[in-house]
This record gives structure tokens, sequence and C-alpha cells, in this order.
């Protein structure tokens, strides 16, 4: 396989202005017709025209209406070159055969429950046509789909319809034309028996906007909810960004069997129907917050990269961090702001940490890569959205949104890079950004180290950073970065001191502005170590560092346990206040793993549970908070701060701590159930959810004491349930102790729920994620469940992904968990690649554990790598996380 570096971009050397395709859908095969007007990039030059394509059959191709000869062109397994063309513009005319019935990879154009559909990012439309597959390709697009009229009555494209009719032998087509230049990846086809939710959206300009949101009749009374997201999202985009939609339609439609969430094909949004449909009775809170937050995420893709697209691949973070910063922001203002805040760090936490400390470490925009689809990562995704937070945190939202404005004024209709979206936000703020840059090229989550002292003669108080970023694969030395830390100063009363100036660098910079006091400031950290000495201090005060997580940082400070109980009581900052509960729950958690490892007993540091006694019963906090305050950060984030990681400890550790608090506060989680009953009608809205989420949240810890009368009201609670988060909940807290009840529940629900394949999904998912010992032997047995199968991701996500989550299994001693993971790649790979590769990321860690698991585990990506036929995806995954 071949490695691509981004060093090595190249301008095309030539462009395409028109593209007009022609679909010949059929049953046994289709036949696609492809006319693009070709210019050369340079007037006169001559070069051979190389057009990507893939498992496809060539038909003819033609120039300027003349058809080719033999020795004109040449077709390989991957690519159709054009040895002279013309000099100056030409049409090009190509007709080719394909078989979307027989695709398994959900790439390119694939069937799904009976109806047509497309997946073209990265690099599927090579699997349509044969083309330039890049996306600094831009042209406008028409396209003509005929179809069988009684199995395909709804034919769908990009951009508005303009032409439709019947044909000869119960046929009929569509013709659509897409007045906005775009990339191949978001061309999109739709065929099939589909019927709509109808709306309509008034933009502040006054233009009336079809809003249409298509699924298979059955499920369209769930699709109210996505409804109501999008026009959230569009009111949203033109209030916050000033972005108004610009066509007369939008569609979405809803397919069962898709590789990722979702995906912004201009006008014509694909999704996973698990991230559009939703009733109270079938999908949980965070099913509804998640289509909220994806609709929003795929509508803002309509300006942060269909209208303004990325140059090349490595420029991904372009759009995805900026769009993905885009719905964190519009999610906070659908509800609660630290919440999201708390739910975004916890992942980046859990899941990007780790892989930017393991072999597929990246920066978030990579230098190379094999395949594309191996970059669509929580890198590229999350660790780029805290690079965009960071220009907001720097320049302020007015000057964010003046560097937004500069972007879109700059780029419309352009293939850019992140350079270019970095120059927009400093020309329009006149900023200094002085090493920010390094963001984009260097990987690792910088350490920053902070010590603090307090001159009580002086008045002074003084911060000390240290900053280091660990080496990363290709990367042993790092460069220092540029780390906005905001911050806050507390008095012995708990409140926020007011921050007069601060002595930084050889010069005393003022921080009050016209008088007025100024409570936060951000402190501007550039080089390896740093000092900052803030003035006119009355008395020692407790910093709040890192406020609203400011930098995408590991932060180790030396505040003692009792200044992070007094921020945990005190901080006016909320995220800041979670999180000191937090590093308080890590450094517990950590030093009770080195208990268990050295076989002392376990003991509960009592001020732990009184720190905790004292948010449950805070009534000024709001209910969602609490929860997350009462939540113990996740194995995956303990496992990831260990030299050795050890599952079992950390599982043990992990539900040691959770008995505990559930017996010390058992009479608190009694009372949060009772007064958190659901009285009347679902309603999604913040309040009505953190009362669920408190009510979840303590049933959990209190059915984890396996004491009868509170299994019974768990059970009691899965009864009485009218909405899936309760009943859900108390399933998952049921099913955490093995025994009769469990089984019985778990039949119940599937009893219940069996005609509806997302609800089994949950099924799957929490049976595969449980941590009963030797449960890999029932995710076996349910590989063979009538309701499972391996060709939809959904599926393979649930169970064979859910069962990689178990720490207590998949890393079971005898290799058991790692020998079942590493048989399903193998399969998964056959089927479908994208599938099998995000599957076998599991096993990229094996470093991290003891030398009996390093063993077992190496010995299964040994044995795929070694697999006849591998794909290039699985290839990449595993190769790296050899080296
Ligand atoms: N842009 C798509 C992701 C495509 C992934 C291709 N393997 C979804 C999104 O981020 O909105
Ligand atoms: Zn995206």
């Amino acid at each position: 396989p071949k490695e691509i570096f981004l060093k090595d971009y190249k301008f095309p050397d030539y462009y395409f202005d028109t593209v007009d395709l022609s679909f010949v859908l059929g049953e046994e095969k289709t036949v696609v017709s492809s006319k693009i007007t070709v210019f050369p990039r340079v007037e006169g030059s001559s070069y051979p025209l190389v057009l990507d394509g893939q498992g496809m059959k060539l038909i003819s191709v033609k120039i300027n209406s003349e058809n080719l000869k033999d020795g004109d062109y040449k077709v390989d397994s991957r690519h159709l070159t054009i040895r002279s063309p013309p000099v100056g513009t030409f049409t090009l005319e190509i007709v080719n055969e394909i078989h979307p019935q027989n695709n398994t990879s959900l790439e390119g154009l694939y069937k799904s429950s009976g109806n047509f559909c497309t997946q073209c990012e990265a690099e599927g439309f090579r699997k349509i046509t044969f083309y330039q597959d890049r996306p600094d390709i831009m042209a406008k697009y028409t396209c003509r789909i005929e179809a069988d009229k009684s199995l395909y009555p709804v034919l769908l494209s990009n951009g508005n319809l303009i032409e439709q009719g019947d044909l000869e032998g119960g046929k009929h087509y569509a013709l659509w034309e897409d007045p906005f230049k775009k990339p191949c990846y978001l061309f999109a086809l739709v065929a099939g028996r589909l019927e709509s939710r109808d709306d309509s959206f008034i933009t502040r300009s006054g233009r009336k906007v079809l809003l249409r949101i298509w699924t298979p009749a059955q499920d369209l009374p769930k699709t109210v909810h996505a409804m109501y997201s999008l026009k959230a999202a569009m009111k949203w985009d033109e209030d916050v960004f000033g972005l108004e939609y610009d066509l007369d339609l939008f569609n979405i439609v809803a397919v069962p069997d898709f590789n990722m969430g979702a995906m912004e094909n201009k006008s014509l949004n694909i999704f996973n129907s698990k991230l559009v449909l939703a009733s109270p009775e079938t999908a949980t809170d965070a099913d509804y917050a998640a289509i909220l937050g994806v609709i929003g995420h795929e509508y803002f893709h309509n300006w942060t990269g269909n209208r303004v697209t990325c140059r090349d691949w490595f420029q991904l973070s372009l759009k995805e961090g900026l769009t993905v910063f885009r719905d964190q922001e519009f999610s906070s203002d659908m509800g609660s702001r630290t919440v999201k805040r708390i739910t975004d760090v916890s992942r980046l936490r859990n899941y990007q940490f780790p892989q930017d400390a393991g072999p597929m470490a990246h920066p978030v925009r990579p230098h190379s890569y094999i395949k594309m689809d191996n970059f669509y990562t929580v890198t590229v995704y999350e660790k780029g959205a805290e690079v965009v937070r960071m220009y907001k945190t720097l320049l302020g939202s007015q000057g964010f949104r003046k560097g937004m404005d500069l972007y879109f004024e700059r780029h419309d209709g352009q293939a850019v890079t992140c350079e270019d979206f970095f120059a927009a936000m400093r020309d329009a703020n006149g900023a200094d950004f002085a090493n920010f840059l390094s963001w984009y090229s260097q990987a690792g989550t910088p350490v920053v180290k902070v010590t603090s002292s307090y001159n009580a003669d002086a008045h002074t108080f003084s911060l000390k950073f240290i900053q280091e970023v660990p080496p990363t694969p290709g990367q042993p030395v790092k460069e220092p970065m540029f780390i906005p830390i905001q911050l806050g100063l507390l008095d012995s009363s708990g409140k926020d001191m007011p921050l007069a100036s601060v002595y930084h660098d050889g010069t005393l910079e003022c921080i009050a502005k016209d008088d007025q006091p100024v409570y936060t400031t951000v402190l501007r950290v550039t080089k390896r170590e740093e000092e900052f000495v803030f003035s006119d201090i009355p008395e020692r005060p407790v910093p709040s560092i890192l406020r609203g997580y400011s930098a995408p940082v590991r932060l180790e400070s030396d505040l003692l346990e009792s200044d992070l109980f007094f921020l945990l009581a005190h901080d006016s900052d909320e995220f800041n206040r979670w999180e000191s509960g937090q590093v308080l729950a890590r450094k517990l958690m950590l030093s009770l793993v080195a208990d268990f490892q050295q076989q002392k007993p376990l003991v509960l540091n009592p001020k732990f549970v009184h720190g905790l006694r004292s948010i449950l019963s805070d009534a000024s906090l709001d209910k969602e908070f609490i929860t997350q305050a009462i939540t113990l950060p996740g194995e995956g984030e303990i496992m990831d701060m260990m030299e050795v990681a050890d599952p079992d400890a950390v599982h043990a550790v992990r539900s040691f701590i959770r008995k505990q608090l559930a017996s010390e506060l058992k009479a608190e989680f009694l009372s949060m159930v009772k007064n958190n009953r659901s009285s009347d009608q679902y309603v999604f809205n913040h309040p009505n959810m953190a009362r669920r989420a408190q009510k979840n949240v303590a049933l959990s810890y209190l059915a984890s004491l396996e004491e009868p009368e509170l299994t019974e009201l768990a059970l009691h609670e899965y009864k009485a349930a009218s909405n899936m988060t309760e009943q859900f909940a108390a399933l998952v807290a049921i099913a955490q102790n093995p025994g009769k009840t469990r089984d019985e529940v778990l039949a119940d629900f599937y009893e219940k729920w069996q005609h509806d394949f997302l609800v089994v999904n949950k099924w799957f998912a929490l049976q595969a994620s449980s941590n009963i010992p030797g449960n890999v032997d029932n995710v076996r047995k349910l590989l063979s469940h009538p309701a499972f199968d391996l060709r939809n991701p959904n599926k393979v996500y649930s169970l064979i992904g859910g069962f990689c989550g178990s720490p207590v299994n998949f890393h079971a001693k005898d290799g058991s968990g790692y020998q079942f993971l590493g048989e399903m790649v193998v399969q998964l790979d056959k089927i479908n690649p994208q599938v099998a590769s995000r599957i076998v990321s599991a096993f990229s860690r094996w470093r991290r554990y003891d030398e009996m698991r390093q063993k077992l585990g190496k010995a299964q990506l040994e044995m795929i790598i070694s697999t006849n036929g591998l794909s290039e995806n699985v290839f990449e995954i595993a190769s790296k996380s050899l080296a």
C-alpha cells in the first residue's frame, strides 16, 4: 500500500467546469454516464489526464464527441489515463457499469433496505465513475436518474429538481441541477420507496425553504425531533454567524446501513437512521441530544465544508474541527453550556488522549495517510474543535465572528487550507498568534505543570508554567505550543478576586479594563517555561486554572487536596468546579489502584464522600451538573494515566468506589430517585433531561449494592417507565449484577422491542459491554441471534464494538477477548473494510498492558496482518500498531 504525504501536494493539471451525470438504475447493474467540461490549469499545456476509478467496467470514452481508440487511453485497477488530451477546453464523456447490489463496503453507490443511496466522502466517488476524485476539483453538476417507478418512486440528488417524467416500461426519471460548485465527495443520489415529513423555514432574508425528511413510511412519526433540530439549527446559524441557507430545498434521508453518523452532501444529507429516528418510547435523552447535535453538524457544513471546502484531505479538520465546534456551541445554546462542555471534555479525555498517546497519534492536520478513511478521528474532529475554540478564547466572541466573516468573504466557493482559516482569524483582528500554528502540525497532548507561590509582603502571587509535548510516532522532539490559560483567583471566602495586573516577560500588563474589575483572564503561555506574577493580591488565593478547559492539555498543578475541595465547593467557573472533583477522583482512583495491586484493603477517603454529599445537597446547583459531578472518571481515562494499564484493577476500584458511595449516600440517592420521577409527558428540554439524568444515576448507584429491595426498586422503575431514557437506565442498573432478575428483564426487553432494530441495538450493546466474567461466550452466541447481521455497521458497533468497551472481558487474561476480536476483524474486512478498520483500532494500544496481554494482543495483530487480501484500511491501523 502507498503512503500519501501532505508535502507532496500538487495543483491538478486539469480542472472540471461542468459535470452532467446520468444513472440508469437496474436490478442487475447500473449504467453511469458522465459528460465533463475539462480545462487545463495552465493555458496551452498538455499533460495526460489521470482519472481515479475502482472496481467498475468501462464501456466507452469520448473526447469532443469522438470515441477514443484503444491506444489513446489506459485503464488499470485504479485509474483511467487519457494519454494526450487536446489542448484547451474539451468535453469528456464516459460510460461505465457498476453493481450497487453487491457493494457491501457501503461506499460509492450501494443498496440499503432495498433503496439506492451513496456515500462518497472521502474517496467513494471513484467507485461510481472515473473522475479526478479530490476535493480541489469543484464543478457544477446536473444529475439525471432513471429507474423503475414502482420500486423506486422517489429519485433524489443535489440541488433543484428541474424536470421529471414517466418513461416506457414502467420507468420514470428525474433531472436535478445543483447551482453551486462542489467537490465530488458532496455528490449524492437516493432512489427508493420513501416518504417525507415536510415543513418549511423562512430565512431571515425572507426566502421560503422546503424541508423534507425521508424515511420508509412506517418511520415517519419518528422524525418530529429531527425536523425540530433542523429548524433550530437553521435559525441558530443565522443568529450566531449570520449564515443563511442558500437553496429552496433541503432534504434529509435516513438509511439503516451507514458506516458513520451522517453525511453533509449538498442539500441532500444522508443519515444513519439512528441519528434521525426518535420517539420518547424508543430513544433516550442521549439519542435526542445526539440527533440535535448531528443534524446541526451536517446542516452547518453547508457553509463550513461545502461553500468553503478543503484543498486536500490533510485539511480535513478545516471543515470538521470547525463544524464540530459549531455544533458544540449550538448544543450549548440549546441546553446547558456547562454540561455540554463537561461531556465534550470527558469524551476528549477518554478517547482522544489515548489516541494521541498511542501508535496512531497524528496531528490535527496529519502529515501522511495510507487510507484517508482512517483519519476521520477524534483528533481531527474533537481536538480540531478545541483548536477552533482556542481562537475564540483568545479573540472573544466578537473577534471570532469577525474572523469567520473574513474567512467567508475571502474563500466562498474555494477549496482552502488550515492556514487560510488561521490567516482570516489573524487578519480580521490584527492578532498576534505567536506559535499557534503548531497545534496543526504537532501530535501529542501537551503536559502543563503549574507551581504557585504567594508573597505576603509584596502581595504578589506567582504562577510558573512548564510545558512538555510528549514524543509521538515520527515526532520525537517537539517545539513548545501556544497554550491559552484562562484563569481566576479565589479569595478565602470563595469569591473571585479582581485581577489588576500581571508581570510577565519583563513587562507589567494591565488586566483591568476601563476601570472595570476583571475576574477571569487569559494568560498566553508560549514558551517551555514561563512565569506570571499577579500584583495587588491581598491574601493567598486559590487559583482556578484552565477555566472552561481553555486548551486541550493535561494540567498538573501543585494544588493541595484542600484547595481542590475548596474549588469543588466554591469556584464560580462551573466547569472547573466539576473538574476539581474529577482531579480528586482521579487521584483517589489511582491510589486505590496501587493498593489493589499490592493486595491492600481498599478504603474510601471520607473527605471524598463528604465533598460529594455537599454537592448532592446543594440546591443551587443544576441537576444535570450534579449528575456529572457524582459520575466517576471513566475506566479508559484512568488506564490512560497509568504506566502499565491494569484493566482488572481499574475496574475493581471503580466498582468498589461506586458501591461505597452507594452505601454511604444511600438516603440521598433514594430521595433522588423518588423526587425525580416523571409525572407527565416526555419533554426534551434541559430541566426534564436533568431530572431524568439525576434519577438514573442514583438508581444505578443503588442497584450496584445488590440488595433485594434496591433491585426491586430498579425493577419497579423499569416497569413504570413511560420513556426509553428511564426504561433503559433501569435495565442497565439491573443488568450490572448477574442473576435471574437480569436474565428475565433482558428477555422481557427483547420481547417488547424486537420489532425496532434501533432499540435492539441498545440491547446488543448493553449485553456486549457487560463486565460479567466470561461474557465472551455470550457475545459469540449473540452473533447468531436472528436480529444480528455482520453487514450492518450499527449492529457491529453495538455488539463487537460494545464488547471492546468491557475492560474485564475484552482484556481477559486468557486472551479469549482478543481472539474473538481478531476473528471478527478478519471476517468483517471481507465485507466492509471501513468497519473492520474501526474495530481493529481496539488493538492499537496493546503496548499499554502487561507482558502477557501484550503478547496476546500482538499475536492477534500479527495474525491479522498476515491475512491474504487484507484491505488497506485494516493494514494501515494494524501495521502502525505493530511498528
Ligand atoms: N463528513 C462526514 C464523514 C465522512 C466520513 C468518510 N469516511 C460526516 C461529518 O463529519 O459530518
Ligand atoms: Zn462533519
